[in-house]
């Protein structure tokens, strides 16, 4: 076959046959799902719908790590295995002639968008994993709705592709020495993909995290930091700093006063959509404590505002499932020391099974909605 403006024979590898895409594509797609859906979830428990925003749970406490831990880690590993399907489908992106008929035109057309909205959604997933936004759209709407079209995309390539999949689907008896060694080559890229940067959330893979933009344990109190008091301009509390608590019976205490309060000990990971994660022992005062001394009914939401300068996640907002449960504080010290400025001083949020977007430190204000 000619293989379009190409001379014949210009792709000379075996390996550019269905079989061998077949069997990274089924790789390729476990993993691409567990990134779809444990998206889905962030997106969800950061956002959540207003149908959906008071049924959330505040338990398993380390849900959230679990699953965006997974979320990174699936996305991290797609890479190389699309990079060995793209390869291993490329030459028919010089198929000739280019388009048969209207249905092959509208496939092609169909692909080409799923691999471009594919590139783009591993791309911004890694570079925001290593906090870097070199663009002027919003990460987060951008990687959800590019999730989405990806997905969609993925589900439409698979259906069109269906005859071709189950054919290639069982192993033929005697195997290529030759895919066997390709992809045992592509299981060594992903595993070392993995290893190398899962120790930013995986405990017992921190001594490998050679490629992780973090380490969960480097930063004060052995915590990492993604946002300093400095670069929020909450280095000082403003001054005359109280905790301002407003509802049915609204008060405000000093840090004296919080600190004589009965405290309480929780031991919660702050999990950062970004990917790492890291448990710590943190002691401060419940939120449900706080909220019943404001009068708060028991289905009451909270809105926390911080006393930052300006940022994304100077206000959060928490549902009554986590407001109520009893591991839920208002943090004054993290791993037997005062919370230092970068984790929040004088007070922050820490509650189970939420993303670190929505631990809010430096706060000045919870509000009973
Ligand atoms: N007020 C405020 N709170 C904030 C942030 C922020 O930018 N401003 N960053 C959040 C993010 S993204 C994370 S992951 C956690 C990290 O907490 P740490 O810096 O104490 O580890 O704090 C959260 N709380
Ligand atoms: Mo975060």
């Amino acid at each position: 076959m000619r293989v379009g403006p190409l001379r014949e024979g210009t792709f000379r590898s075996a390996l550019h046959e269905p079989r061998t895409a077949v069997v990274i594509g089924r790789l390729l797609g476990a993993a691409l799902l567990t990134c779809f859906v444990t998206g889905l979830l962030s997106h969800v428990l950061q956002q959540p719908p207003d149908w959906l925003r008071d049924h959330l749970p505040s338990r398993p406490v380390a849900g959230y790590r679990v699953t965006q831990g997974l979320h990174v880690i699936s996305g991290i590993a797609a890479i190389p295995l699309l990079g060995a399907k793209l390869w291993t489908v490329y030459p028919k992106l010089f198929e000739w002639p280019p388009a048969r008929s209207v249905a092959h035109a509208l496939e092609r057309l169909g692909i080409a968008l799923l691999v471009a909205a594919m590139l783009l959604e591993l791309f911004t997933g890694l570079l925001n994993n290593v906090q870097w936004y070199p663009w002027p759209f919003p990460f987060r709407q951008t990687h959800f709705w590019l999730g989405w079209l990806a997905t969609g995309g993925l589900l439409l390539h698979v259906s069109a592709k269906a005859p071709l999949i189950g054919a290639h689907w069982r192993r033929v008896r005697p195997g290529s020495a030759q895919r066997r060694a390709f992809l045992g080559t592509v299981g060594a890229a992903v595993g070392l993909v993995t290893v190398t940067t899962a120790g930013q959330t995986v405990r017992w893979l921190r001594p490998l995290t050679l490629f992780a933009p973090r380490r969960p344990d480097v930063g004060p109190q052995g915590l990492p930091i993604n946002r300093t008091a400095a670069q929020a301009g909450a280095t000082t509390p403003p001054p005359g700093w109280r905790l301002t608590v407003t509802g049915p019976r609204p008060y405000q205490l000093s840090l004296a006063e919080l600190t004589a309060m009965e405290q309480s000990e929780s031991e919660l990971p702050i999990a950062c959509v970004e990917g790492w994660s890291a448990g710590a022992r943190w002691s401060g005062v419940r939120l449900r404590d706080l909220l019943d001394r404001a009068g708060a009914p028991a289905s009451a939401r909270v809105r926390v505002t911080s006393f930052e300068a300006a940022g994304p996640y100077a206000v959060s907002e928490m549902s009554a499932s986590y407001a109520r449960d009893p591991l839920t504080l208002l943090a004054l010290r993290v791993n037997g020391e005062v919370l230092p400025p970068d984790h929040g001083y004088p007070a922050r949020i820490i509650a189970p099974n939420r993303p670190g977007v929505l631990q809010t430190k430096w706060v000045s204000r919870l509000e009973v909605i």
